[in-house]
């Protein structure tokens, strides 16, 4: 297994607490491991393991886009810049409820509060619009890594952001051009910025048609949640 001594207290925690639903690459759900296991090249490769996940890209009312760069504390993808908010459902019954993805709804909304200490009645869960799903495979370092079927989530409202240290180092937003400057400066290799590689694969297919949408008020127009993006 290794040697898992330098991690920190508090993301060694949420290892073991977080009980990931693992679903099939249709997202039926077929068990539950924990976070440390989904997590685990050695596992992902070995059991084919594949959990459930969902992003969150919040968009305050000048639909600037809301971006965090990870604390250098998290096990994977430590430093990187990626969209709002990111995370995993539960295996709990409020986390598991498939009817228009609230169990994702209502986890997103946990974890905005979690990471970004954005209070729940700010990001109401009937405001999310989940608008697709995509099932893509990421390693992190050799050990540690990403096997997911991520639900994407837009939700557009002016919030209170108190970032916590433990997940997130910097937060900052961002509109279409400031969006592409990051992403020039990502590729050139610039100020040492890098961005998650699920955010790269949200950006580079979905991401400014998407915001398009948001702009102008027919986001529904661009949901389908049937298709689930092979990536
Ligand atoms: C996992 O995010 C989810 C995606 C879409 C990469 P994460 O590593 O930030 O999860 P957590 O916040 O639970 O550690
Ligand atoms: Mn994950």
């Amino acid at each position: 297994m290794g040697d898992d001594s330098g991690m920190d207290a508090v993301q060694r925690r949420l290892m073991f607490d977080d009980e990931c639903i693992l679903v099939d690459e249709n997202d039926n759900v077929v068990g539950h491991d924990t976070k440390y296991n989904c997590h685990l090249m050695e596992k992902i490769e070995k059991y084919n393991l594949l959990h459930r996940a969902f992003s969150v890209f919040l968009f305050n009312s000048k639909y600037e886009l809301l971006l965090q760069q990870r604390s250098g504390t998290k096990v994977t993808f430590p430093m990187v810049w990626t969209n709002t908010c990111c995370s995993h459902p539960l295996y709990r019954e409020s986390e598991l409820i498939p009817e228009n993805a609230l169990g994702v709804r209502n986890a997103a909304q946990r974890k905005l509060l979690d990471e970004l200490g954005i209070p729940a009645e700010d990001v109401p869960v009937d405001q999310f619009t989940p608008l697709g799903r995509m099932l893509y495979k990421a390693p992190s370092d050799g050990k540690w890594g990403e096997h997911e079927l991520d639900y994407l989530l837009f939700i557009v409202r002016d919030v209170a952001v108190s970032p916590n240290p433990d997940e997130v180092a910097d937060i900052k937003y961002v509109n279409q051009d400031e969006l592409k400057e990051l992403l020039r400066k990502a590729d050139a290799g610039e100020d040492g910025l890098k961005l998650s590689p699920w955010f790269r694969l949200v950006v580079d297919n979905f991401l400014f048609k998407w915001w398009d949408h948001v702009q102008k008020g027919t986001l529904p127009e661009a949901i389908d949640m049937k298709t689930i993006h092979k990536l």
